[in-house]
């Protein structure tokens, strides 16, 4: 059977929409791409005339057609449990456009990224962490539990949206990296009455994400003037990337050399893993200036002298903060749901606290938990730990809000309370 014959099928002529059929149809005289010549540069064309060239970043028209801009809460009830009502992270409210977040005076907005290639296929991470099943503790919609370390209920404190998922590329990496950063942008780039701007959290994700996350800070707070505390196994500067300048392996060492980052605003904490981390990268690190604290330094020293030293270091720079968390910094036992885990890390009760002393700091402008592939776990840990790294990111911002220092713990729960 033809192609022909099978598309002028009845049943399946049905099935695809008219503008598809046509151009399917036109496969019979197939727009043929030249071979590569030696020695030639391969370019990988792209078809404009192929109907779904860009609807993976359209937007609808009717976006905000009969309605007043802010966030829009999608439950019904005021208050509820896990198992009822719509999953939105942390069932927030939704925001759509950057009319709903300047409305709504909104402090964070949580979104997904979902960045894709050969080794980084769609990994569902911000669709689970919206999932309550995976973490049913943490979704008390309605009546929010304050933290006892803080004595705050962060979701109450703060105007925080799902913002949805950025716009990318079903296929490719390099065709996304530009609207994640105009997106990271857009939301940076709301300012606030009480004279701050919303905090972008991405959800990831690869950690090719940082790239794009980094640079769309910078295009609103500047190039060279962010920092940026790294937690991760990895060092992600790989000098190698099969001819890509993007990769999930080396984003530090491609916002360092293009001038985004300064390596002496870069500190780096839990390094351990070969995989993009060998000596010559510990020296490319030394000479681009970068701060790390590697997992034998902790081995050495004791977790506590190193967090001090991070949290040190991060205030005294001062610069405005993004916070780039990949979960693989934390030992498999606890995330083994991630791309590259490598044992031996840090485990929760370590992470907790030093994220939520860093969030704690006045100068968190956007943060990203990368590298989440709930698929890769049975059970559904990854989930409930990453959300409980953002959730304490969040009770720290809270603590920055009311002034409390980052090492602040609620009198009656330290001491006997006495
Ligand atoms: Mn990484």
């Amino acid at each position: 059977m033809t192609l022909r014959t099978l598309l002028g099928s009845a049943a399946l002529a049905a099935l695809l929409p008219c503008a598809t059929l046509a151009q399917v149809m036109s496969l019979d005289e197939p727009d043929e791409q030249a071979p590569i010549q030696d020695g030639e540069e391969p370019l990988i064309r792209m078809n404009k005339d192929d109907p779904s060239y860009d609807v993976w970043k359209l937007l609808r028209d009717d976006l905000s057609k009969g309605r007043e801009p802010g966030p829009i809460n999608i439950q019904r009830l005021r208050g509820g449990f896990p198992w009822q009502g719509m999953p939105t992270f942390f069932h927030m409210p939704v925001a759509l456009t950057p009319e709903d977040l300047k409305a709504g005076e909104v402090d964070i907005a949580i979104f997904g990224a979902e960045m894709y290639n050969g080794m980084r296929v769609q990994s569902y991470g911000p669709m689970e962490m919206r999932a309550p099943m995976k973490s049913e503790v943490y979704h008390n919609w309605g009546f929010h539990m304050p933290e006892l370390d803080s004595g705050l209920a962060a979701l109450d404190e703060l105007n925080v949206v799902d913002y949805g998922n950025a716009p990318v590329h079903p296929l490719s990496m390099e065709i996304s990296i530009p609207e994640v950063r105009k997106f990271v942008a857009e939301v940076a780039g709301i300012e606030l009455e009480n004279g701050n701007r919303t905090i972008p959290i991405i959800i990831g994700g690869g950690h090719v994400l940082m790239y794009p996350d980094a640079a769309g800070l910078t295009d609103v707070y500047g190039k060279g003037n962010l920092q940026i505390i790294h937690f991760d196994a990895h060092a992600d500067q790989a000098p190698v990337g099969f001819g890509v300048y993007n990769t999930h392996g080396n984003p530090v060492r491609r916002l360092v050399e293009e001038g985004f980052i300064n390596g002496e605003d870069i500190i780096q904490i839990g390094l351990r893993g070969p995989n993009s981390t060998d000596l010559n990268g510990v020296a490319w690190n030394r000479e681009s200036g970068l701060r790390y604290h590697m997992m034998a330094e902790v081995e050495r020293r004791g977790w506590q002298a190193v967090m001090d030293d991070v949290l040190a270091e991060a205030r005294a720079n001062g610069k405005p903060l993004f916070l780039s968390f990949d979960i693989d910094v934390v030992d498999p036992a606890f995330i083994p749901g991630t791309s590259t885990p490598e044992p031996g890390g840090m485990y929760m009760r370590e992470a907790l606290p030093l994220v939520r002393r860093i969030c704690a700091e006045n100068n968190l402008v956007g943060m990203e938990i990368v590298e989440l592939r709930p698929e890769r776990d049975p059970g559904y840990i990854s989930v409930q730990n990453s959300k409980a790294i953002l959730r304490q990111c969040l009770n720290g911002i809270a603590m920055a809000k009311h002034n409390l220092p980052d090492n602040y713990l609620h009198p009656d729960i330290v001491d006997d309370g006495k």
